[in-house]
Protein backbone atom coordinates (compact mmCIF):
# COMPACT_ATOMS: atom_id res chain seq x y z
CA UNK A 1 0.00 0.00 0.00
CA UNK A 2 2.73 2.49 0.92
CA UNK A 3 4.80 1.56 -1.91
CA UNK A 4 1.68 1.83 -4.44
CA UNK A 5 1.27 5.79 -2.14
CA UNK A 6 4.67 6.39 -3.44
CA UNK A 7 4.75 5.30 -6.50
CA UNK A 8 1.87 7.77 -7.31
CA UNK A 9 3.30 10.38 -5.73
CA UNK A 10 6.38 9.71 -7.90
CA UNK A 11 4.32 9.77 -11.01
CA UNK A 12 2.02 12.65 -10.14
CA UNK A 13 5.34 14.88 -9.74
CA UNK A 14 6.57 13.29 -13.28
CA UNK A 15 3.32 14.66 -14.21
CA UNK A 16 3.71 18.65 -12.95
CA UNK A 17 7.52 18.79 -14.23
CA UNK A 18 6.50 17.39 -17.73
CA UNK A 19 3.63 19.17 -18.75
CA UNK A 20 1.24 18.04 -21.79
CA UNK A 21 2.15 19.72 -25.10
CA UNK A 22 -0.53 18.60 -28.04
CA UNK A 23 1.86 17.52 -30.79
CA UNK A 24 5.16 17.90 -28.72
CA UNK A 25 8.28 16.02 -30.77
CA UNK A 26 10.53 16.79 -28.17
CA UNK A 27 12.59 14.88 -27.26
CA UNK A 28 12.51 13.18 -31.30
CA UNK A 29 13.15 9.85 -29.84
CA UNK A 30 13.03 7.67 -26.70
CA UNK A 31 15.47 7.08 -24.04
CA UNK A 32 18.71 8.96 -22.96
CA UNK A 33 20.97 9.94 -25.06
CA UNK A 34 23.19 13.14 -25.39
CA UNK A 35 25.48 14.42 -27.46
CA UNK A 36 23.80 14.28 -30.89
CA UNK A 37 25.99 13.99 -34.25
CA UNK A 38 23.49 15.13 -37.11
CA UNK A 39 24.44 15.18 -40.56
CA UNK A 40 22.47 14.86 -43.69
CA UNK A 41 22.72 12.18 -46.64
CA UNK A 42 20.53 12.77 -49.30
CA UNK A 43 16.76 12.94 -47.69
CA UNK A 44 17.50 11.19 -45.08
CA UNK A 45 18.98 12.78 -41.92
CA UNK A 46 21.02 10.50 -39.47
CA UNK A 47 21.72 11.08 -35.65
CA UNK A 48 24.59 9.65 -33.83
CA UNK A 49 24.07 10.13 -29.87
CA UNK A 50 25.92 8.66 -26.71
CA UNK A 51 24.36 6.11 -25.61
CA UNK A 52 25.22 4.12 -22.32
CA UNK A 53 29.44 4.34 -23.27
CA UNK A 54 29.44 1.18 -24.03
CA UNK A 55 27.81 0.94 -27.23
CA UNK A 56 26.92 3.23 -30.10
CA UNK A 57 23.14 3.18 -31.77
CA UNK A 58 21.85 5.54 -34.41
CA UNK A 59 18.48 7.22 -35.43
CA UNK A 60 17.36 8.33 -39.30
CA UNK A 61 14.46 10.25 -40.80
CA UNK A 62 13.24 12.04 -43.57
CA UNK A 63 11.40 14.24 -41.82
CA UNK A 64 12.94 15.19 -38.46
CA UNK A 65 9.33 13.09 -37.03
CA UNK A 66 9.37 9.84 -37.53
CA UNK A 67 13.07 8.15 -36.55
CA UNK A 68 14.35 4.69 -36.88
CA UNK A 69 16.77 3.13 -34.55
CA UNK A 70 19.86 1.17 -35.27
CA UNK A 71 21.14 -0.38 -32.71
CA UNK A 72 24.61 -1.31 -31.05
CA UNK A 73 26.52 0.30 -34.73
CA UNK A 74 29.78 -0.50 -32.77
CA UNK A 75 30.59 -1.20 -28.94
CA UNK A 76 33.83 -1.21 -26.78
CA UNK A 77 33.04 -5.09 -27.47
CA UNK A 78 34.47 -4.60 -30.83
CA UNK A 79 37.35 -1.92 -30.60
CA UNK A 80 40.25 -3.89 -28.85
CA UNK A 81 41.43 -0.68 -26.82
CA UNK A 82 37.97 0.93 -25.46
CA UNK A 83 36.42 -0.52 -22.06
CA UNK A 84 34.45 2.48 -21.49
CA UNK A 85 32.95 6.15 -21.85
CA UNK A 86 32.41 5.72 -25.11
CA UNK A 87 31.37 9.68 -26.40
CA UNK A 88 30.40 11.80 -28.74
CA UNK A 89 30.06 10.51 -32.08
CA UNK A 90 30.88 12.67 -35.39
CA UNK A 91 30.24 11.39 -38.58
CA UNK A 92 32.04 11.65 -42.01
CA UNK A 93 31.06 9.97 -45.66
CA UNK A 94 34.20 9.85 -47.64
CA UNK A 95 34.21 8.03 -51.23
CA UNK A 96 31.03 5.93 -50.21
CA UNK A 97 32.37 4.65 -47.01
CA UNK A 98 31.16 6.20 -43.44
CA UNK A 99 33.85 7.17 -40.83
CA UNK A 100 32.54 7.43 -37.14
CA UNK A 101 34.70 9.30 -35.08
CA UNK A 102 34.40 8.31 -31.28
CA UNK A 103 35.71 8.84 -27.99
CA UNK A 104 37.00 6.60 -25.37
CA UNK A 105 38.02 5.81 -21.97
CA UNK A 106 38.01 9.09 -21.04
CA UNK A 107 41.42 9.71 -20.62
CA UNK A 108 43.70 11.19 -18.55
CA UNK A 109 47.68 11.44 -18.49
CA UNK A 110 49.50 8.02 -19.02
CA UNK A 111 46.18 5.99 -19.76
CA UNK A 112 44.92 4.34 -22.92
CA UNK A 113 42.42 5.45 -24.54
CA UNK A 114 41.47 9.08 -26.57
CA UNK A 115 39.73 9.71 -29.92
CA UNK A 116 39.24 6.83 -32.43
CA UNK A 117 37.85 6.44 -35.76
CA UNK A 118 35.85 3.46 -37.19
CA UNK A 119 34.72 2.93 -40.78
CA UNK A 120 31.31 1.13 -42.40
CA UNK A 121 30.09 0.76 -45.84
CA UNK A 122 26.47 2.06 -44.78
CA UNK A 123 25.56 5.05 -41.98
CA UNK A 124 23.90 2.25 -39.64
CA UNK A 125 27.26 0.64 -39.25
CA UNK A 126 27.69 -2.33 -38.41
CA UNK A 127 31.58 -0.33 -38.07
CA UNK A 128 35.13 -1.61 -37.63
CA UNK A 129 37.76 0.05 -35.95
CA UNK A 130 39.89 1.61 -38.63
CA UNK A 131 43.31 1.27 -36.61
CA UNK A 132 43.57 -0.97 -33.56
CA UNK A 133 44.39 1.99 -31.69
CA UNK A 134 43.62 6.08 -31.05
CA UNK A 135 43.90 8.38 -33.64
CA UNK A 136 44.80 11.05 -31.16
CA UNK A 137 45.78 9.03 -28.23
CA UNK A 138 47.41 11.95 -25.96
CA UNK A 139 46.37 15.10 -24.33
CA UNK A 140 47.99 18.31 -26.16
CA UNK A 141 47.62 21.88 -25.39
CA UNK A 142 45.71 20.55 -21.93
CA UNK A 143 42.57 18.95 -24.49
CA UNK A 144 41.37 16.17 -23.13
CA UNK A 145 40.97 13.55 -26.50
CA UNK A 146 37.01 14.12 -26.69
CA UNK A 147 34.25 16.02 -28.00
CA UNK A 148 35.90 15.40 -31.68
CA UNK A 149 34.41 17.09 -35.40
CA UNK A 150 35.04 16.76 -38.46
CA UNK A 151 34.76 19.52 -41.23
CA UNK A 152 35.43 19.86 -44.37
CA UNK A 153 37.16 22.84 -46.40
CA UNK A 154 38.40 23.23 -49.26
CA UNK A 155 39.66 19.81 -49.85
CA UNK A 156 41.21 19.71 -46.23
CA UNK A 157 39.50 17.73 -43.41
CA UNK A 158 39.98 19.70 -40.06
CA UNK A 159 39.40 18.09 -36.96
CA UNK A 160 38.08 19.97 -33.86
CA UNK A 161 38.20 18.22 -30.66
CA UNK A 162 39.21 18.85 -26.72
CA UNK A 163 37.51 19.17 -23.51
CA UNK A 164 38.84 20.35 -20.10
CA UNK A 165 38.34 24.26 -21.25
CA UNK A 166 41.00 23.17 -24.62
CA UNK A 167 40.44 23.33 -27.91
CA UNK A 168 42.50 22.07 -30.74
CA UNK A 169 42.18 22.16 -34.00
CA UNK A 170 44.54 19.05 -36.22
CA UNK A 171 44.78 18.15 -40.23
CA UNK A 172 43.42 14.87 -40.94
CA UNK A 173 45.31 12.74 -43.66
CA UNK A 174 43.04 11.78 -46.87
CA UNK A 175 42.38 8.14 -45.39
CA UNK A 176 41.56 9.16 -41.78
CA UNK A 177 44.96 6.99 -40.21
CA UNK A 178 46.24 10.11 -38.75
CA UNK A 179 47.39 13.61 -39.04
CA UNK A 180 49.43 15.72 -40.95
CA UNK A 181 50.96 19.18 -40.64
CA UNK A 182 49.40 22.35 -41.11
CA UNK A 183 51.84 24.23 -43.87
CA UNK A 184 53.55 25.84 -41.00
CA UNK A 185 54.80 22.37 -39.57
CA UNK A 186 52.47 22.30 -36.30
CA UNK A 187 50.51 19.54 -35.79
CA UNK A 188 48.13 21.01 -33.15
CA UNK A 189 46.79 24.29 -33.13
CA UNK A 190 45.13 25.45 -29.60
CA UNK A 191 42.09 27.77 -30.62
CA UNK A 192 40.16 28.07 -27.41
CA UNK A 193 37.89 30.65 -26.95
CA UNK A 194 36.57 32.64 -24.22
CA UNK A 195 34.57 30.34 -21.61
CA UNK A 196 34.77 27.74 -24.11
CA UNK A 197 34.70 23.50 -21.95
CA UNK A 198 33.73 21.52 -24.43
CA UNK A 199 31.55 19.76 -27.84
CA UNK A 200 32.78 22.04 -30.47
CA UNK A 201 31.19 22.37 -33.99
CA UNK A 202 31.67 24.12 -37.40
CA UNK A 203 29.86 25.54 -40.03
CA UNK A 204 30.11 27.76 -42.74
CA UNK A 205 27.25 30.39 -44.17
CA UNK A 206 27.55 33.16 -46.54
CA UNK A 207 31.57 32.64 -46.09
CA UNK A 208 32.29 32.79 -42.97
CA UNK A 209 33.04 30.23 -39.63
CA UNK A 210 30.83 29.44 -37.50
CA UNK A 211 32.41 28.23 -34.47
CA UNK A 212 30.44 26.90 -31.58
CA UNK A 213 30.73 25.10 -28.23
CA UNK A 214 29.42 24.40 -24.97
CA UNK A 215 30.34 25.87 -21.42
CA UNK A 216 29.43 25.29 -18.38
CA UNK A 217 28.85 22.07 -16.58
CA UNK A 218 27.67 19.10 -18.70
CA UNK A 219 26.35 17.73 -15.38
CA UNK A 220 24.62 20.65 -13.97
CA UNK A 221 21.83 22.69 -15.62
CA UNK A 222 23.55 25.82 -16.77
CA UNK A 223 25.32 23.37 -19.62
CA UNK A 224 25.18 26.03 -22.67
CA UNK A 225 26.07 26.47 -26.16
CA UNK A 226 28.03 30.02 -27.30
CA UNK A 227 29.83 31.03 -30.61
CA UNK A 228 32.27 32.90 -32.29
CA UNK A 229 32.65 34.08 -36.26
CA UNK A 230 35.73 34.44 -37.91
CA UNK A 231 36.64 34.43 -41.23
CA UNK A 232 38.91 31.97 -41.44
CA UNK A 233 38.72 27.74 -39.96
CA UNK A 234 41.46 28.40 -37.58
CA UNK A 235 40.19 31.65 -35.74
CA UNK A 236 40.91 33.73 -34.05
CA UNK A 237 37.43 33.10 -32.31
CA UNK A 238 35.98 35.72 -30.56
CA UNK A 239 32.99 34.88 -28.13
CA UNK A 240 29.87 36.44 -29.77
CA UNK A 241 27.16 35.36 -27.43
CA UNK A 242 25.18 31.96 -25.66
CA UNK A 243 22.66 31.27 -28.27
CA UNK A 244 21.10 27.63 -26.01
CA UNK A 245 20.69 27.11 -22.85
CA UNK A 246 17.96 25.82 -20.00
CA UNK A 247 14.26 27.42 -19.91
CA UNK A 248 13.03 26.93 -16.34
CA UNK A 249 9.48 25.97 -17.86
CA UNK A 250 11.17 23.24 -20.31
CA UNK A 251 13.97 21.76 -19.44
CA UNK A 252 17.81 21.65 -17.81
CA UNK A 253 21.57 21.50 -19.35
CA UNK A 254 20.64 21.99 -22.73
CA UNK A 255 23.97 21.79 -24.76
CA UNK A 256 26.19 19.44 -26.89
CA UNK A 257 24.84 20.45 -30.04
CA UNK A 258 25.06 19.78 -34.09
CA UNK A 259 23.40 21.78 -36.75
CA UNK A 260 21.73 21.03 -39.98
CA UNK A 261 20.71 22.97 -42.85
CA UNK A 262 18.27 22.09 -45.38
CA UNK A 263 20.33 22.68 -48.69
CA UNK A 264 19.35 25.32 -51.27
CA UNK A 265 17.57 27.06 -48.02
CA UNK A 266 18.72 29.38 -45.22
CA UNK A 267 16.65 26.77 -42.92
CA UNK A 268 18.95 25.42 -40.33
CA UNK A 269 18.28 23.45 -37.37
CA UNK A 270 20.03 22.63 -33.69
CA UNK A 271 20.03 19.27 -32.79
CA UNK A 272 21.17 18.87 -29.40
CA UNK A 273 20.56 17.13 -25.13
CA UNK A 274 19.15 18.38 -22.45
CA UNK A 275 17.75 17.37 -18.99
CA UNK A 276 14.26 17.26 -18.29
CA UNK A 277 12.31 19.17 -15.37
CA UNK A 278 12.88 17.03 -12.18
CA UNK A 279 15.85 15.28 -13.42
CA UNK A 280 19.53 15.97 -12.01
CA UNK A 281 21.30 12.27 -12.62
CA UNK A 282 23.87 13.22 -14.54
CA UNK A 283 22.98 10.94 -18.01
CA UNK A 284 19.21 11.80 -18.01
CA UNK A 285 19.67 13.58 -21.39
CA UNK A 286 16.95 13.78 -24.22
CA UNK A 287 18.03 14.30 -27.87
CA UNK A 288 15.84 17.14 -29.20
CA UNK A 289 15.50 19.85 -32.55
CA UNK A 290 14.75 23.09 -32.57
CA UNK A 291 14.74 26.11 -35.27
CA UNK A 292 18.20 28.19 -35.23
CA UNK A 293 17.71 31.37 -37.21
CA UNK A 294 19.80 34.33 -38.37
CA UNK A 295 19.64 38.22 -38.19
CA UNK A 296 20.29 39.96 -41.09
CA UNK A 297 24.00 40.89 -39.81
CA UNK A 298 24.83 36.93 -39.71
CA UNK A 299 25.02 36.56 -35.95
CA UNK A 300 22.64 33.87 -34.32
CA UNK A 301 19.28 34.61 -32.59
CA UNK A 302 18.28 32.93 -28.99
CA UNK A 303 17.65 29.75 -29.58
CA UNK A 304 13.58 28.95 -27.76
CA UNK A 305 13.80 25.28 -26.76
CA UNK A 306 10.76 24.05 -27.03
CA UNK A 307 8.41 20.86 -26.32
CA UNK A 308 7.02 20.93 -29.76
CA UNK A 309 9.82 21.07 -31.69
CA UNK A 310 9.89 21.10 -35.49
CA UNK A 311 7.54 19.37 -36.92
CA UNK A 312 7.93 17.52 -40.50
CA UNK A 313 10.69 18.76 -42.34
CA UNK A 314 11.47 17.88 -46.07
CA UNK A 315 14.72 17.47 -45.61
CA UNK A 316 15.76 17.42 -49.53
O1 LIG B 1 28.41 12.37 -22.91
C1 LIG B 1 29.65 12.42 -22.26
C2 LIG B 1 30.21 13.80 -22.20
O2 LIG B 1 29.20 14.68 -21.73
C3 LIG B 1 30.63 14.40 -23.50
O3 LIG B 1 31.85 13.99 -23.97
C4 LIG B 1 30.60 15.83 -23.11
O4 LIG B 1 30.66 16.71 -24.19
C5 LIG B 1 29.33 15.93 -22.33
O5 LIG B 1 28.21 16.17 -23.13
Amino acid sequence: MKKQLLFSLVAGLGLLFCPMVANAQNPVFDGWNADPEAVLFGDTCWVYPTVNGKRFDCFASTNLKDWTKYEDIISVNTVSWAERCLWAPAMVRKDNKYYLFFSANDVHEGEIGGIGVAVSDKPQGPFEDLLGHPLIPNIVNGAQPIDQYVFLDNGEYYMYYGGWGHCNIVRLKDDFTGIKPFDDGEMYKEITPEKYVEGPFMFKRNGRYYFMWSEGSWTGPDYSVSYAISDSPFGPFRREAKILQQDPEVATGAGHHSVINIPGTDDYYIVYHRRPLGHTEAGHRHVCIDKMEFLEDGTIKPVKITFEGVGAVKLK
